[in-house]
């Protein structure tokens, strides 16, 4: 398949619900979608970066200008033959995960509908129900978080992830915790404290969280083994692992027990293929992280995870949590039975359509690029 045209569409959304976590408070959420066309087919790729560089380096306006000057020149034109033959292409380029990631995962999904195959039969997924939860802001009051978290239980979410910052972290978990005694319930730091803070984790421990997710700096591998040798809730890596040798020395140092897997934050799906072996052969967990994405980066997350390792609920919520009105259709919503959301496996490749006029209606920003 020769890669013949390529398409960039910077969009942007208002969330339902301000999202505010210990680097900052979304409102807004932008996305880069890239379009690569083949043989009268077109794959779709999200890139899921934000406009500041609060939870990545990695920006809209960088994320854009790597992949027009770099990424997109070094893949249009070329003869592909498997999606994994694209992370070769770009090796000259150091970093930038997301925006790779999101032309990489456009190819996948291009090629399989090439193959007519879901593209959950090209990463060797399994099984048509992803189990999920939901992850909730830091709340103005505690009376506000309870009321937010008894909403989404009503609704049918099995698993709720807190974002905590120092100042909103044992109380607040401890008033849900006593609350719902048997939900699944989790925090996330988003590298908000360090390694002086280890009481915090301690006392966190007769709370039976499922994890604690990413406490420490954002490129840290090191002092997390360090607070796993003293804690018992498993320590969940997310910003720390961004190839598949930073999830080997990860494991191997013992910093985490459970590795949040975003595709996005790997450079794509090839390399999150390669972490997802190398965990099961450690015996490490993992589970879909979120992007707050659209419809195609949720679809493709979806995929994903219906890989035999994600043993664990993901961050994959019903569209009407994030957008009144998403770009793709179908929208997700919840199987409130047992908190999953079913993976659009009838179509080929990610299994939902994007809608020209939603795109457009969107859309900040566009470019073509051919041959
Ligand atoms: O740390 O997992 C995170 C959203 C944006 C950036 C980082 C994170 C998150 C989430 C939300 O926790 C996950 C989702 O529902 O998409
Ligand atoms: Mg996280």
């Amino acid at each position: 398949m020769k890669i013949e045209r390529i398409e960039l569409h910077h969009i942007s959304q208002n969330l339902v619900h301000p999202f505010r976590t210990s680097f900052g408070t979304q409102v807004e959420r932008p996305a880069i979608l890239v379009a690569v066309y083949g043989e009268g087919l077109v794959g779709w790729g999200e890139c899921p970066v934000s406009t500041d560089p609060g939870y990545s380096s990695e920006t809209i306006e960088t994320a854009w200008h790597i992949l027009r000057d770099f990424l997109i020149p070094a893949l249009i034109g070329q003869e592909l033959t498997a999606p994994e033959e694209v992370p070769a292409y770009f090796k000259q380029i150091r970093g930038h995960s997301m925006a790779k990631a999101s032309l990489e995962n456009a190819v996948w999904d291009l090629l399989a509908k090439a193959q007519n195959l879901p593209l959950q039969q090209l990463v060797g997924g399994q099984g048509d129900r992803v189990e999920v939860g939901v992850s909730i802001g830091i709340q103005p009051t505690l009376a506000g978080l309870i009321e937010r978290i008894d909403q989404f239980i009503d609704k049918g979410y099995g698993r709720i992830k807190m974002k905590i910052e120092p100042g909103w972290e044992l109380e607040p978990l401890t008033a849900v915790r006593e609350r719902h005694p048997q939900i699944k319930l989790m925090a996330d730091a988003n590298s908000a404290f360090s390694l002086a803070d280890v009481a915090i984790f301690q006392a966190m421990d007769p709370l039976h969280l499922l994890m604690i997710e990413q406490p420490l700096h954002y490129d840290d591998i090191f002092d997390h083994a360090k607070l796993q040798a003293q804690v018992n809730t498993p320590i969940c890596l997310d910003e720390s692992i961004h190839t598949p040798n930073h999830a080997r020395w990860a494991i191997e140092a013992k910093a985490c027990r459970i590795i949040n897997m975003k595709v996005s934050r790997v450079g794509g799906l090839s390399s999150a293929i390669a972490i997802h072996d190398m965990a099961v052969a450690a015996g490490i967990q993992m589970w879909c992280g979120g992007m707050l994405e659209t419809g195609v980066g949720r679809a493709t997350n979806l995929h994903l995870a219906t890989m035999p390792n994600f043993t664990l609920p993901g961050d994959i919520s019903a569209t009407d949590r994030y957008y009144v009105e998403d770009i793709a259709e179908p929208s997700f919503s919840l199987n409130t039975e047992d908190s999953t959301i079913t993976v659009p496996t009838n179509g080929p490749g990610i299994g939902v359509a994007v809608i020209p006029e939603r795109v457009a209606k969107y859309r900040v920003r566009h470019e073509a690029f051919k041959i």
